[in-house]
C-alpha cells in the first residue's frame, strides 16, 4: 500500500469535487450563523462518507483508514465543521460499536449511521476532561436494567445524532478500572442533549451537554464487558487522533491554498507577493510542514489496517498536525493582512478559529506528549527486560 498509488490520487479528486461543489458553497454561511447543516447529511451518506469505518456488512462503505483520513483531509480544506462532524460519527459513534458491539448491536445500530443518522460519543464531563477516568456518570444495574444519571459535555452532535456511546461509572473501583460504556438512544426517556456551546471555531458542528436522568438502558445496550469502558475508548481515541490529524491537514492545506492564490494575485511596489522572500519562504515552510504531518497521519493510518499498534503514532499524527495547521493558518492571515483579518472575506480567519480546535479535541497537544512519552519509557522498559 503506498499512499501515492493512482487509486488515492484518484479518490482525492473524487472527494474533492463533491466536497467543493456541495460543502464549499456553505462553508462560510454555517459558521456566522452557527448553524448544523442538516441537508448535507443524505448526500454525504450516499456517497458512503457517514459509514466509511463500517463494512458493507453492516450497511457501510468499508473504506481503508487511509482513504478516510484523505477523506477527512479534503472535507476539513473547504469546511472545518464538516471535517468534524464526518470524524467523529465515524471514528467515535460507529467505530466503537463496530468494534465492541454484539452482532445484534451492529446490526440494530449501524446501518442507520451509514444511512446519515449521527452517532455521538459522551465520554468528557465538566470534571472529567483530560482526566477521563475521573467520570462521574453512574449506572447502576436491576433486574437487566441499567439506570444512568449524570452530564457529558462537549459531545460532538449531542443535539443532532439519533443514538450515542457513552460511559459511566459502573463500580467503586478507582480511576479507569469501574467505568463501562453503553449506547443509548434519543427519545429515551431522561436522555436529553442540554445547552449548545458557543464556540470560537468549527461553528457550524454541533456541540452540546448530555443529560442522564434516570435513564433506563437495557442490558442488551451495554457495550462490552462491565468494566470495559475506558480501554474502548481509549482504543477508540486512539482511531479518531488519526481523523482529528486529517482536519487539521485539511483545514492547513486549505491556508496554504489561500495564502498562495492571495501572493500569486497581489503586488506591491512592482513585485508578485509570492515573489518576495519573505512571503515565499513561509510558503515554503507551510508546505514542508503540512506535507511531514501528511506522512505522520498516513502512516498511523496504514499501521492501524495492518493490525500493527499505532498509539503513540496516532498521537504523534494528532499533536504534530494540529500545531502545523495552526502555524499554517497563522502565516496565511500575516500574509494577507488587513484581508486576513476581515471576517468572512478569505478563509484563513475561518481555518485559524477552527484548527485552533484540533489542538483541544480528542486529547489537547499536552495529553498527546503523554501518550507519546509513556510509549516511549515502556518500549524502552521492554527493551531493558529483554537483553
Ligand atoms: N489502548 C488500550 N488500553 C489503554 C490505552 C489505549 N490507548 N490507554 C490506556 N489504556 C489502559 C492502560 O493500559 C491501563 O490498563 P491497566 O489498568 O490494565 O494497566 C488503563 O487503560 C488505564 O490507563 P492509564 O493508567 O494510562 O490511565 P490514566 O488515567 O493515567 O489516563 C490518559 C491516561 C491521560 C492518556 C487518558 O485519560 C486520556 O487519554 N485522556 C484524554 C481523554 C481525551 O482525549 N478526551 C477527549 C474526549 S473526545 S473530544
Amino acid at each position: 500500500m503506498n499512499f501515492w498509488d493512482k487509486k488515492y490520487q484518484e479518490f482525492r479528486e473524487k472527494v474533492r469535487a463533491f466536497a467543493e461543489e456541495r460543502v464549499a458553497p456553505l462553508a462560510v454561511e454555517i459558521d456566522e450563523q452557527q448553524r448544523f447543516p442538516i441537508e448535507l447529511m443524505k448526500p454525504l451518506a450516499d456517497e458512503g462518507y457517514l459509514g466509511m469505518v463500517v463494512s458493507k456488512k453492516y450497511g457501510g462503505s468499508g473504506f481503508e483508514t487511509l482513504e478516510y483520513a484523505i477523506a477527512v483531509e479534503e472535507f476539513s480544506r473547504v469546511c472545518g465543521s464538516t471535517g468534524i462532524t464526518i470524524a467523529a460519527h465515524n471514528s467515535l459513534g460507529l467505530w466503537p460499536i463496530y468494534a465492541f458491539g454484539t452482532e445484534e448491536q451492529k446490526r440494530k445500530y449501524l446501518p442507520r449511521g451509514c444511512a446519515g443518522e449521527l452517532v455521538a460519543f459522551g465520554l468528557t464531563e465538566p470534571g472529567a476532561g483530560s482526566d477521563a477516568g475521573g467520570t462521574k456518570t453512574r449506572a447502576v444495574l436491576e433486574d437487566d436494567t441499567w439506570t444512568l444519571n449524570g452530564s457529558k459535555c462537549w459531545i460532538t452532535s449531542a443535539s443532532e445524532c439519533y443514538a450515542a456511546v457513552v460511559t459511566a461509572k459502573t463500580s467503586d473501583e478507582p480511576g479507569s478500572r469501574g467505568i463501562s460504556s453503553f449506547i443509548l438512544e434519543k427519545g429515551w426517556d431522561g436522555f436529553t442533549p442540554g445547552k449548545k456551546e458557543n464556540k470560537l471555531g468549527l461553528r457550524g458542528s454541533d456541540t452540546a451537554f448530555m443529560h442522564f436522568d434516570d435513564v433506563k438502558v437495557p442490558l442488551e445496550n451495554q457495550l462490552g464487558e462491565t468494566g470495559g469502558g475506558f480501554k474502548q475508548f481509549m482504543k477508540t481515541l486512539d482511531g479518531g487522533r488519526i481523523s482529528i490529524g486529517a482536519m487539521a491537514l485539511g483545514l492547513g492545506q486549505g491556508a496554504l491554498d489561500c495564502a498562495v492564490k492571495y501572493a500569486v494575485e497581489q503586488e506591491a511596489t512592482g513585485l508578485k507577493l509570492s515573489e518576495r522572500q519573505g512571503v515565499a519562504f513561509q510558503l515554503a515552510d507551510m508546505e514542508t510542514e503540512l506535507e511531514a504531518a501528511r506522512g505522520l497521519i498516513y502512516r498511523a493510518a496504514m499501521m492501524k489496517d495492518e493490525g500493527i499498534p499505532y498509539s503513540a503514532n496516532s498521537a504523534h499524527a494528532k499533536l504534530f498536525a494540529s500545531e502545523v495547521g495552526t502555524r499554517c493558518a497563522a502565516k496565511a492571515i500575516g500574509i494577507l493582512e488587513q484581508a486576513g483579518a476581515r471576517v468572512g472575506e478569505y478563509p484563513a480567519e475561518r481555518i485559524w478559529r477552527d484548527v485552533k480546535l484540533c489542538e483541544i479535541g480528542e486529547g489537547t497537544s499536552e495529553i498527546q506528549r503523554i501518550v507519546i512519552s509513556r510509549n516511549l519509557t515502556k518500549r524502552y522498559l521492554e527493551t531493558l527486560n529483554k537483553s
